[in-house]
């Protein structure tokens, strides 16, 4: 059996996000496989655990026992779970399945015992400040085959004020402009009210113009109080959802069972949870409909795949987190349950820039709403690291997580 010789860490920015790509080398001449480790705004930590820790706790190690070498990282530090420590087991994880998929001579999702479905049906972004802009984006999309779309609503003002930095994410709405406390910091600042509404009537108005049959979904990205996430999901049944993603934070899942008694809106929540005790409740209980976790958070392809069979059993579909801030060798990994899953629900899609074209080759396809995975061995993708390096990985101050209520005060991003 071949054991791991070298494990090397490759990070890049080739657009607007910190990529972070794990590469495992076998024993065995020309073997060897690519990783996501992807934890865009604190990338340095997670190269620190792969470099210092990983890297000499694996070497000499069979490549072969993917289960058994997940439990060794996983256990080694003794303090465990996180997004730092996750994101670098998920590096070699999905390494190690690349490797045994190339053993195999197989993609991955035939070792996840094969395909239930040729390709992932995807949802795609459509955000604007206003229905015009809204509607016209989510037609080309329709146009071009997509039935899922998230609505999201942009602030009109786009640039920095001089006294407000104004992000453009899209979540949390237009944003708020009004009185404030003097002595407030800088920041992305909301008003709940106005967002709940704003948000109302561009869904009331894009399922107008786009019919019934399009699937809407909208992301609150835990930006309100639970009682204004309540009231939004009651007030958002209306417009026949086909999901609400994270009306609650991590932390205060515990309202779930009010929210579910107030909206029939199916609920999706998962992409900060990094641990089995974070989403098990919540399936058990039957509170979430969708999970959407972020798979290397998880620790890679090899918890992701338990956790999509526990939700089976409940009855629970899968939407795995796919923002930006993912390496292609993770939007494979997606896509690999997304095919193999019985129960996968929708696959959130962003499109590969040109230059994550140039570093990366092999990519899923994307066409007219589905993305299908390679049929190559494991993954299907070589990395450029010569390119890579053209792009290098920095360390800027945060600016968009910085996000507040109208009198100043920090609310979860
Ligand atoms: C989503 C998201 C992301 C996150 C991002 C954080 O796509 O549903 O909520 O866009 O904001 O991944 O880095
Ligand atoms: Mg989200």
């Amino acid at each position: 059996m071949p054991t791991i010789r070298d494990i090397r860490v490759i990070t890049c920015r080739p657009t607007t996000e910190n990529l972070v790509v794990v590469r495992v080398d076998t024993s065995e001449p020309g073997l060897y496989g690519y990783g996501d480790a992807t934890f865009t705004q604190r990338y340095t930590p997670v190269v620190r655990v792969i470099e210092d820790y990983l890297k000499p706790l694996l070497i000499g190690r069979d490549v072969s026992a993917i289960t058994e070498l997940w439990r060794l990282m996983h256990h080694n530090g003794y303090w465990r779970d996180g997004p730092v420590l996750n994101n670098a087991i998920s590096g070699v994880d999905l390494a190690l399945w690349d490797i045994k998929g190339k053993q195999a001579g197989m993609p991955v999702h035939q070792l996840l015992g094969g395909a239930c479905r040729p390709a992932a049906a995807v949802y795609r972004h459509v955000s604007g400040p206003d229905l015009e802009t809204v509607v016209a984006a989510a037609r080309a999309y329709v146009e071009t085959g997509v039935q899922h779309l998230r609505i999201q609503v942009t602030p009109k003002i786009c640039e920095d004020t001089g006294k407000l930095v104004v992000a453009t994410t899209g979540y949390g709405g237009s944003g708020y402009f009004g009185p404030r406390p003097d002595g407030c910091c800088n920041g992305v600042f909301i008003d709940p009210h106005a967002y709940a509404d704003e948000t109302d009537q561009m869904l009331a108005g894009v399922r107008e113009a786009l019919g019934d049959s399009i699937k809407l979904v909208h992301d609150v990205h835990s930006r309100l109080a639970p009682a204004d996430a309540i009231a939004l999901a009651r007030r958002l049944e209306r417009h026949g959802l086909f999901f609400l993603e994270d009306p609650l934070p991590p932390e205060q899942t515990h309202w779930l069972p009010q929210l579910r008694a107030a909206s029939s809106v199916p609920i999706a929540i998962g992409e900060l949870f990094v641990k089995p005790q974070d989403w098990r409740p919540l399936i058990e209980r039957h509170e979430i409909d969708f999970l959407r976790c972020h798979i290397s958070t998880l620790g890679g392809l090899t918890p992701a795949w338990r956790a999509a069979a526990f939700a089976e059993m409940h009855g629970v579909r899968t939407a795995w987190h796919c923002p930006k801030d993912i390496s292609p060798i993770g939007v494979a990994a997606n896509l690999a349950l997304d095919v193999a899953a019985p129960n996968f629900g929708i696959q959130e899609f962003v499109e590969f820039t040109p230059q994550e074209r140039e570093i990366f080759s092999g990519l899923p396809e994307y066409r007219d709403g589905y993305v299908y995975p390679s049929d190559r061995p494991g993954w299907g993708i070589e990395v450029d690291e010569a390119v890579a390096a053209r792009y290098p990985a920095g360390t800027d101050v945060i600016e968009w997580t910085q996000t507040r209520s109208p009198d100043g005060s920090l609310i979860c991003p």
